[in-house]
């Protein structure tokens, strides 16, 4: 019987102590209420500051979300949000039918007064002109060799079987440490003036190039006003993206470039040049005045120059 007692006092003091937990609980629960009360008006402000934070959420809305990251949403013009190259700030290539730059036309390239060229080289003749003996065709060989031909390392022209190959030569550098080809077309009319021009090509610093350092190969737009004693004052440029001897890659990479001519242009330039930066080439620790590098060459084919229209 006493055990009986003992067992249930137990349980009853189990049951109280149950009932105890519970009405502490209940207490919790209590204070969970003045506490949610006391933070609902926390929330309340929370609510409004969730107003505030809403407005980005209205975000929801796509034509507000730059979708592709390329800085631009719809609203802010972007023409195709899930497409990082095309937005408002991109440049339009004309080779390629894509409205790039959303201003809703795909920019072009035309002829203007037979000034258009499309040269794989294939028949190279006289059209462009070089400075000095600054460039070379190859004709017979499909394959780029370094300057000795001895490199083994050969690298296939694009298609067909010429490209031009351009490399420095005393009294060649023009234009400060270019080593330039060019064609030149003059104003008819004022035809030039006030006109984009686009040029593009395949370029190559091939590894056996013997080039160094920044030195590039680059396409060029130059415009040009010459006065009544032949001076040529620039009235415009446009340089393409670089390839350097430093990325070198023996691949033909393609680069672009457009120009606009100002007011009084009477001639403009299509460039394919290699520039050779300022270079310790005598190895005696300084660079000095006019020293720069007088070997190597570079590459290019498939140009294509004319005007512009976007
Ligand atoms: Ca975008
Ligand atoms: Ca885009
Ligand atoms: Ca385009
Ligand atoms: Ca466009």
């Amino acid at each position: 019987m006493i055990t009986m007692s003992l067992l249930s006092f137990g349980l009853l003091t189990a049951c109280g102590e149950k009932e105890e937990d519970t009405a502490v609980v209940t207490d919790t629960a209590d204070t969970e209420e003045t506490d949610t009360e006391d933070t609902s008006d926390t929330e309340e402000t929370d609510t409004e500051d969730t107003e505030d934070t809403s407005d980005t959420e209205e975000t929801d809305d796509p034509s507000l979300i730059d979708g592709d990251g390329d800085g631009f949403t719809p609203n802010e013009g972007d023409c195709d949000d899930a497409n990082a190259d095309i937005n408002p700030g991109a440049f339009d290539n004309p080779e390629n039918d894509l409205d790039e730059d959303c201003n809703g036309t795909a920019a072009t390239v035309t002829d203007f007064d037979g000034g258009l060229i499309n040269s794989s080289f294939e028949d190279v003749g006289d059209a462009w002109q070089n400075l000095g003996d600054t460039f070379q065709i190859y004709s017979s060989s499909d394959t780029i060799w370094g300057d000795d031909g001895d490199s083994g390392e050969t690298v296939a022209a694009p298609d067909g079987d010429k490209f031009v190959k351009i490399w420095p030569d005393a009294g060649a550098n023009l234009y400060g440490d270019e080593s330039p080809v060019y064609q030149e077309w003059f104003a008819a009319e004022d035809n030039i003036s006030d006109q984009t021009f686009y040029i593009s090509a395949l370029g190559m610093v091939h590894e056996s190039s013997l080039l160094k350092g920044a030195t590039e190969a680059v396409v060029l737009v130059k415009c040009f006003e010459i006065d009544s004693e032949g001076t040529y004052t620039s009235t415009g440029e446009g340089k393409s993206v670089a390839l350097t001897a430093d990325s070198t890659t023996n691949e033909w990479v393609h680069q672009s470039a457009v120009g606009t001519c100002g007011p009084g242009t009477s001639v403009v330039q299509a460039v394919l040049s290699l520039q050779t930066p300022d270079e310790d080439v005598d190895g005696n620790g300084t660079v000095d005045a006019g020293e720069s590098q007088q070997t190597g060459n570079v590459y290019f084919d498939h140009v294509m120059f004319g005007l512009y229209s976007n």
